[in-house]
C-alpha cells in the first residue's frame, strides 16, 4: 500500500461528547490502538488500511475527555509485527497504558522480555482477512506456548462464521485467552440467537476464556443507540461478570462510514453493566487482574 498522505483515512470522531455516565475512578479502556505517527512509525508494507496518525497525545486527551483513567493498546494490524508505536504510547503514559503485541514467529526470546518490560502483557492473533494475509494455526500455538512463561494471555480476533472451524484452535491454547469484540455475533438475533449461543458455549468450556463487550458501532447495523446490543450483550455482563473487558476500540478503524461518537460508546456501559458492582468489575477489578496484577486488589 502506497502512503500517500491524501489517501489516509480518518475514522474517529472529531468532537465526541462528554458521557453522561461518570466511570467510576480508575476505570480502564481495555480495547483501543495508536497508529503512528506515520513519519516516525512507519506503516507496514502489508497494512490493509492508511489512517492518519492518531498517536498517544489524542488518545490521551480522549481518556481524559470520557473520565477514563488507563489505556490497554492493541497492536493495530496497520503497524504489522513492528510493535514500535504501541511500546511508544506506552512510554508516554506514565504508567497509565499496557498493551497487546502482534508478533512475528520468529521472534526470540530476548526480544520478547524487550516487550515486556515495555509494558506488553499479551500477543493478538487476528483471523479476520480483510486485515490479514494469513493467520497460520500452528505457528500461533507456539507463539502461545513461548509467551506463557511471561504470564502474558493470548487475544484473538474472529468473526462468529468461523468459530466451530477456529474450536479446536482455541482449545490448544494454554494461556488465559481473550476474545475480541465477543467473536463478532450477530446482535440482531438477540441474547438466545444462535451466534450467542455458541459463544456463551466456548466461554463455558473453559473458565480462562475471557472477552471484550466492544464494538456497539462495529456489531450493530442498526446504528447508535445500538438498542439490540445492549439487550444482547447485558445478560453476558451479568453470567460471566469477571471475565468481561471493555474499551472504545478507538481510533475505530475502518469505521469511516459510520464514526461512533466515544461518549455514547461511554453511554453504553450503564445499559449493558446496570449495577455499581458490575461496572467496577468490568471497568476496573477485571482489566487490572490481566494487565496490572501487581496493583489490582
Ligand atoms: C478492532 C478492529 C479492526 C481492526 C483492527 O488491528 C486492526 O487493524 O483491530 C477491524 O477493522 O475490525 O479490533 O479494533
Amino acid at each position: 500500500m502506497t502512503a500517500d498522505t491524501t489517501d489516509r483515512i480518518v475514522s474517529w470522531h472529531a468532537d465526541p461528547s462528554v458521557p453522561r455516565f461518570v466511570p467510576p475512578a480508575g476505570a480502564v479502556d481495555a480495547h483501543c490502538h495508536v497508529f503512528g505517527p506515520m513519519a516516525q512509525f512507519p506503516f507496514s508494507a502489508k497494512a490493509k488500511y492508511l489512517p492518519q496518525d492518531a498517536g498517544p497525545d489524542r488518545l490521551f486527551a480522549l481518556r481524559d475527555r470520557l473520565g477514563l483513567s488507563r489505556n490497554v493498546i492493541v497492536q493495530a494490524s496497520c503497524h504489522g509485527t513492528d510493535n514500535s508505536a504501541t511500546l511508544h504510547a506506552i512510554a508516554r503514559s506514565a504508567g497509565r497504558a499496557r498493551g497487546v503485541a502482534v508478533v512475528d514467529p520468529a521472534i526470540t526470546d530476548i526480544e520478547l522480555e524487550t516487550l515486556h518490560a515495555g509494558g506488553i502483557r499479551g500477543v493478538r492473533f487476528n483471523f479476520l482477512k480483510r486485515l490479514v494475509d494469513d493467520a497460520p494455526k500452528d505457528k500461533f500455538i507456539e507463539i502461545a506456548h513461548r509467551i506463557k512463561a511471561l504470564g502474558w494471555h493470548v487475544v484473538v480476533y474472529f468473526e462468529a462464521g468461523i468459530l466451530a472451524e477456529l474450536r479446536p484452535f482455541l482449545d490448544a491454547i494454554p494461556t488465559l485467552l481473550v476474545i475480541d469484540h465477543m467473536g463478532r455475533p450477530d446482535v440482531a438475533q438477540g441474547p438466545d440467537g444462535i451466534d450467542m449461543r455458541a459463544f456463551r458455549a466456548l466461554l463455558d468450556s473453559r473458565p480462562d476464556i475471557w472477552t471484550k463487550v466492544t464494538c456497539p458501532d462495529r456489531l450493530d447495523p442498526a446504528g447508535s443507540p445500538w438498542d439490540d446490543f445492549a439487550r444482547t450483550v447485558a445478560p453476558l455482563v451479568v453470567d460471566y461478570a469477571d471475565r468481561v473487558l471493555w474499551g472504545t476500540d478507538w481510533p475505530h478503524p475502518n469505521m469511516q462510514d459510520a464514526i461512533p461518537d466515544d461518549g455514547a460508546l461511554v453511554d453504553m456501559i450503564p445499559r449493558i453493566a446496570p449495577t455499581a458492582q458490575l461496572q467496577r468489575k468490568l471497568l476496573i477489578d477485571n482489566p487490572m487482574r490481566l494487565y496490572w496484577p501487581e496493583e489490582a486488589r
